[in-house]
């Protein structure tokens, strides 16, 4: 029952076909799939082919722009599931989130979102294209544990330093986490760059934001010590 249904949401997105991708995702959940499956085994799938397509000049902008329509559409129906899923946990810690000044890629940075939330993180999305000093006032707004930055262009990821630079300026740099990511973002990019942690998927983010927050409770407790 899996694999053609993984096979269609794939191609859901390819063709960007929003009904469909809609629709995929709503049978999916009603036969008792569940939503990080159809998530990683089908619509993101289909959001990769379409990534090379584009980048063999084998799709053209509209085109992609149709297919990011469909994911968004998917999203729509399974995030709800899997927000379902994390309100019956105890917080794990505030995340602010946000993909860099000059870039309108969302799809991934809201898919970490949804699974931090679903692992009991308190997550508050600022959005794309925003400047470093936005996500320093939130963070301080929120008293904020981490947060989170994406970027999914080669001439957008030096702005992951930028926020950086924000949370210093600002002096909240020793007590905030900052884990990025995005397609041409690595774990070399996030040690340059002085970040504290890098995450390949939205999976890993979720291991990686908890990581943080132990690393965070071991300082603290340090500090009682001293
Ligand atoms: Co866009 N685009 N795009 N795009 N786009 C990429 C990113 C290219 C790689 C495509 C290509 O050439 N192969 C390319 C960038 C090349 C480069 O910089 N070297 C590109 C380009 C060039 C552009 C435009 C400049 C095209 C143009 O206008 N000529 C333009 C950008 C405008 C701008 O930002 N100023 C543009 C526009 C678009 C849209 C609007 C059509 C659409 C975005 C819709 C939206 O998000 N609202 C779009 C899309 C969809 C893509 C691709 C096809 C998919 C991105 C995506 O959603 N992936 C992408 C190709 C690709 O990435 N392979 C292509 C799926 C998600 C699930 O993966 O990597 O985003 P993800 O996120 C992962 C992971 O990275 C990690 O977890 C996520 C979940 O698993 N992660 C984090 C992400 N953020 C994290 C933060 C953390 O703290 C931790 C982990």
């Amino acid at each position: 029952m899996q694999q053609p249904m993984f096979s269609a949401m794939r191609q859901s997105i390819i063709d960007g076909l929003p009904a469909t991708a809609t629709s995929l995702a709503q049978q999916a959940l009603s036969l008792g799939m569940a939503p990080l499956d159809a998530i990683n085994n089908g619509f993101v799938p289909g959001m990769e082919a379409v990534g090379d397509q584009f980048a063999k000049a084998q799709m053209f902008l509209p085109d992609m722009m149709a297919s990011a329509e469909a994911m968004r559409g998917a999203m729509a129906v399974l995030e709800v599931e899997l927000q379902r899923q994390g309100t019956e946990r105890p917080m794990a810690g505030i995340v602010v989130l946000g993909t860099t000044k000059g870039d309108i890629h969302e799809i991934g940075k809201q898919l970490v979102g949804t699974l931090l939330s679903a692992n009991g993180f308190r997550v508050y999305d600022l959005g794309a294209d925003v400047p470093g000093e936005k996500f320093a006032a939130k963070a301080l707004e929120l008293s904020a544990d981490i947060v989170g930055v994406s970027a999914l262009l080669t001439t957008t990821m030096r702005n992951q330093k930028t926020v950086i630079e924000a949370l210093e300026k600002a002096g909240l740099r020793p007590q905030i986490k900052v884990m990025v990511g995005g397609a041409p973002v690595t774990r070399r990019w996030a040690e340059e760059i002085g970040a504290d942690g890098y995450a390949k998927d939205a999976m890993s983010a979720v291991a990686l934001a908890r990581r943080l927050m132990e690393g965070k409770a071991q300082s603290a407790s340090a500090a009682v010590l001293l």
